[in-house]
């Protein structure tokens, strides 16, 4: 597996690709298969439509890696957190009113409420080629609390920040929860086919730098640390966006073997700071796919240059935006693969 090769500090002959949010709304097939469900959740809790969601970009593109449609927010919606997603608001959750309300959001049945996530990823295995790896998800336990606290989607994460500065041992109960809850899941999805793991700290840089150890590397590193006491061997990657120079020290403690990195990180600083045998992931601007031509594939040369003698696999700093044309992806694509 070509993304195995990165992961394990090999430099590839062809640098292996992805795209975060590769599955999604931009593609008309996507749109057309979500339609058939009545909202999100039921639509990821739908193994065979969620497994063919999951496809669709690799019979697209042809990438070298599937991610298994689902979504962050299933942890605090399979443990009673009333998750719902509205179209064009985004997640809405039941926002906690203190850290150890979490002890009312009881996590004995997580396995069987995600069952049908499990049954997605051995359909995918099934149908994707042996070459191609299968990636398993979950959210970094901050970025998950954000949604749990604030109740949805925020801009300044105030109260999730307001929580961490007036009751830090509060907020560390609450994320040692959700450490616990995502080895489990983790571990799960490695069970039913899930080659590789990735952790999306997405919002990792609302965590003031003073708390970045507690709050974002030593959860990580619980959860790097657990999932290898359950006997699962399968390469992390971890994504701490936002977090600028901290990716030194993450990438140095938090327990991973490939990093992602955001399109605010300069890939040649990257590289000259970073070990030398560590994968990075990353980092075109989703938005310069959106706009495609020439300047998005001048920018993808200037990845591919600054990762030349460095394991890399070729991906997007975020989420594609919905908006994206599918062909500008193509056109990516190509390029990339005409390169090598
Ligand atoms: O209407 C729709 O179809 C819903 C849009 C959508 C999709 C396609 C949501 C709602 N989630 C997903 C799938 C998803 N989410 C995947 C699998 C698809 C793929 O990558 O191909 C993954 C890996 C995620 C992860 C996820 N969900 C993250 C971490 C990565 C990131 O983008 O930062 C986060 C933060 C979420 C939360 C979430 N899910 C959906 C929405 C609208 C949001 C809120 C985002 C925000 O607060 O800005």
């Amino acid at each position: 597996m070509r993304l195995h090769k990165s992961l394990s500090g090999q430099k590839d002959d062809r640098t292996p690709i992805w795209f975060m949010r590769q599955a999604g709304r931009y593609l008309p097939e996507y749109r057309e298969l979500r339609d058939s469900e009545p909202d999100f959740i039921s639509y990821c809790l739908n193994s065979r439509k969620a497994a063919e969601a999951t496809l669709q970009p690799i019979r697209r593109y042809d990438l070298d890696a599937a991610i298994i449609f689902s979504d962050i927010l299933m942890i605090p919606w399979a443990i009673g957190g009333n998750v719902r997603f509205i179209t064009g608001e985004g997640p809405k959750l039941t926002p906690l009113k203190t850290p150890h309300d979490i002890d009312r959001l009881p996590s004995e049945n997580l396995e069987d409420k995600l069952a049908p996530v499990a049954k997605a990823l051995k359909l995918v295995r099934q149908k994707l080629d042996n070459e191609k790896t299968l990636i398993g998800f979950c959210g970094a336990p901050w970025t998950v609390a954000t949604y749990m606290i604030e109740g949805g989607s925020s801009k300044d994460f105030c109260k999730s920040r307001q929580w961490l500065w007036s009751d830090p041992d509060g907020l560390e109960h609450l994320i040692n929860r959700l450490v616990d809850d995502s080895i489990r899941l983790l571990t799960m999805k490695a069970l039913s086919g899930a080659d590789t793991l990735m952790i999306f700290d997405s919002w990792a840089g609302a965590v003031p730098s003073n708390w970045r150890d507690r709050f974002v590397t030593l959860p990580m590193r619980k959860i790097t640390d657990g999932l290898k006491k359950n006997g699962i061997l399968a390469p992390i990657i971890g994504f701490p966006k936002g977090v600028g120079d901290y990716i030194i020290p993450y990438a140095e403690n938090a327990g991973i073997n490939g990093l992602s990195l955001d399109h605010g990180v300069d890939l040649r600083w990257a590289d000259r700071n970073l070990p030398k045998h560590l994968a990075i992931q990353g980092n075109l601007d989703p938005v310069a796919v959106m706009a495609g031509g020439k300047e998005m594939l001048m920018a993808a040369d200037a990845i591919l240059d600054a990762c030349s003698t460095r394991p890399h696999i070729f991906n997007l700093g975020h989420g594609f935006n919905p908006e994206t044309p599918p062909e500008h992806v193509t056109n990516l694509v190509n390029h990339i693969r005409e390169r090598a």
